[in-house]
């Protein structure tokens, strides 16, 4: 079986899933929000990874219907989780991957403004992630988008930060609120080569006036170190693997 042939109206037929992993305030160890990330499971191919299917949605153009239905799940479940824990705990967020090719198609905005009203999910807690090679490609054509989607009240991160071929005048002219260090750069914490460059992205980003989430966490001497120089939030497999949302209640309890 193609994979594109299979992957043609698998959201219809109830073939994806939405699981979430927890992003954690480093400083207090309480939960901030979560990332969504996209799973297939085909009745024909079995469990496929995003890695393999992602870019075959993205050649095609139906990671633009993948990622709408994928907007409105997680914000429904982003709802939810806060009605259950009731109006006096901390808020949550929702951190959703966008594609290149969704912030091309001239629907992104609408789409997340229909998403906020149907959900009335608050839309800080919207935080939409956008990888820094996408924004390069073509970074007049997507700082229309960007703003444009600022202008509704979301949060834009740049995710995979470090790893394209970033210009520090560039990430001055995005309304971006979020710089995700990519998991390379943590994942290499404490061999010596790559604290100077996870010190000088906080330095920078902090100065910008941006947050610092770090990805790829694994370990507690990271989780320290990356405390101790300031970062704000980290995710990785220290603290949780992404997880279907019933497999999250012990996360949502105000109490954790
Ligand atoms: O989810 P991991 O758990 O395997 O994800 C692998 C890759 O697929 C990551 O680079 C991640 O950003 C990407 N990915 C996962 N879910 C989505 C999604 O819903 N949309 C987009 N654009 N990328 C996703
Ligand atoms: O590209 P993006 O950052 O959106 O991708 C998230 C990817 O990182 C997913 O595939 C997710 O499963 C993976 N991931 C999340 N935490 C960890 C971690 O601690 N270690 C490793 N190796 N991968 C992780
Ligand atoms: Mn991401
Ligand atoms: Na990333």
């Amino acid at each position: 079986v193609n994979l594109e042939q299979a992957l043609r109206g698998a959201a219809e037929r109830g073939e994806l899933a939405v699981h979430f992993q927890p992003i954690v305030d480093v400083a207090t160890g309480e939960l901030d929000g979560f990332e969504a990330l996209m799973r297939w499971q085909s009745p024909a191919l079995g469990f496929v990874s995003p890695m393999e299917f992602i870019p075959v949605a993205e050649e095609t153009g139906m990671i633009v219907e993948m990622g709408e239905w994928l907007l409105r799940e997680s914000a429904r479940q982003l709802v939810e989780w806060s009605l259950q824990r009731g109006a006096g705990a901390r808020p949550l967020h929702v951190s959703v991957n966008v594609a290149v090719r969704q912030l091309r198609d001239g629907s992104l905005v609408r789409i997340v403004d229909e998403v906020l009203r149907e959900t009335a999910l608050p839309p800080s807690a919207l935080w939409l992630e956008i990888t820094e090679s996408g924004v390069m490609e073509n970074i007049e054509g997507t700082l229309l988008t960007l703003n444009a989607l600022h202008a509704l009240g979301v949060t834009l991160c740049i995710d995979d930060f470090g790893t394209g071929y970033s210009s520090l005048s560039y990430l001055q002219r995005l309304p971006v609120g979020i710089v995700k260090i990519d998991r390379s750069f943590v994942s290499r914490i404490g061999d010596g080569t790559n604290e100077p460059i996870v010190r000088a992205v906080l330095a920078m980003t902090h100065a910008m006036g941006h947050r610092v989430v770090a990805e790829g966490v694994e370990t507690a001497e990271q989780r320290d170190w990356l405390r101790n120089q300031g970062c704000d939030l980290i995710q990785g497999w220290y603290y949780a693997k992404a997880d279907r949302p019933e497999n999250l209640t012990k996360w949502i309890s105000p109490q954790v």
